[in-house]
């Protein structure tokens, strides 16, 4: 299977997080990349597919944003990471504001996206290795490609950043199979958070199906986003499906929901999936409480390969930096058998 990484992609390193209100070193690591790569051994650089696929999800404002958000921040006067500490909650009016504070707020849903000089470009080779995946199915006989994201994207929605997200890459990566004519296009999610960015992204377009496995949002991050009857809007009403589990979920309960949803992706006439795969539901994950092992990593991925659809897969979460890529190399195993 080809696997898609840029080194290019371990540049964004914050120093810190806040978690459950006090300050924690930033677990988003460039480790947690460098740990699937060692465990995976080949992989090939992406290819470079430009602005474009990007502003078919995120709006231009919000990428201009990002990539001159940090030197704004400098020009300010500040030090360190750049974070957000006031938001426009709902209902305030869309001002146009200049000052770098106003516009971390206004463009970022929480804390957990501290910006560095680097991380634009991070993110932006992040996103090109989805791409890349995607491309790679379009032209060869593949069924299936791993692009080894990170930072991850499925919090980021057309004009916000947050959980450790900048750039959407699942989003981005499923816009462009539809684009390219490789649809019906679905994205399956199945990292322990709600992909509340893709949601988000997709909520009102009836072209792209998005279901989501992940803890139930009344006990866990992102919490705003995820219960059981947001179903999508408008044309694209019956089109998102969030499936949310409780704490401590083992595998019978987890791939049982995991059918239900194959099933769903299936019978709305998928051929093209993107799959946002987290390995934070794993029973380790340090910030995370679900209870999956490595070698139900394969289980899953056999799951999902017996289905047939051309299927690129595309890393979002998962913290436990030493069994990582264990992790991640027994859910492609999987996919593969
Ligand atoms: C990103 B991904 C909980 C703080 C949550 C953000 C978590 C982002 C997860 N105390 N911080 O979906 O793996
Ligand atoms: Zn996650």
């Amino acid at each position: 299977m080809k696997v898609f990484f840029d080194e290019r992609q371990l540049l964004h390193a914050p120093d810190r997080e806040m978690h459950n209100g006090s300050w924690t070193s930033y677990q988003e690591t460039p480790s947690r990349a460098v740990n699937i790569a060692d465990r995976l051994k080949d992989y090939e650089r992406p290819g470079d597919f430009g602005l474009d696929p990007i502003l078919q999800v995120h709006t231009e404002k919000y990428v201009d944003f990002l990539r001159d958000a940090y030197a704004q921040w400098t020009e300010a006067g500040r030090e360190g990471d750049a974070i957000a500490y006031a938001f426009p909650i709902v209902g305030r009016r869309g001002l146009n504001l200049k000052r770098i504070d106003a516009k971390l707020g206004a463009f970022s849903f929480d804390t957990a996206t501290p910006l560095t000089e680097n991380s634009w470009t991070s993110a932006y080779w992040s996103v090109q290795t989805a791409l890349s995946a995607v491309h790679h199915l379009e032209h060869s006989s593949d069924t299936v490609a791993f692009a080894l994201c990170r930072p991850p994207g499925h919090h980021a929605g057309a004009d916000y950043m947050g959980g450790y997200c900048m750039l959407n890459n699942a989003a981005v990566a499923a816009r462009y199979a539809h684009m390219q004519g490789l649809g019906p296009v679905a994205v399956l999610d199945i990292d322990y958070h709600h992909g509340n960015g893709t949601q988000d992204i997709f909520y009102a377009d009836p072209n792209i199906y998005f279901a989501s496995i992940h803890a139930d949002p009344a006990n866990d991050y992102p919490f705003y986003w995820g219960h059981a009857d947001e179903a999508g809007k408008g044309p694209a009403s019956g089109s998102n499906l969030n499936i949310p589990l409780p704490r401590d979920t083992e595998l019978p309960v987890y791939r049982a929901k995991l059918e239900l949803a194959l099933d769903h992706i299936v019978e709305w006439g998928s051929r093209f999936l993107v799959v946002s795969f987290g390995a934070d539901t794993h029973i380790d994950d340090p910030i995370s409480h679900f209870r999956l092992r490595t070698e139900d990593y394969f289980t899953l991925g056999k799951m999902i390969a017996s289905r047939r659809l051309q299927t690129v897969i595309v890393m979002e979460g998962g913290y436990a930096t030493s069994i990582l890529g264990e992790n991640v190399s027994s859910f492609l195993e999987g996919v593969m058998s």
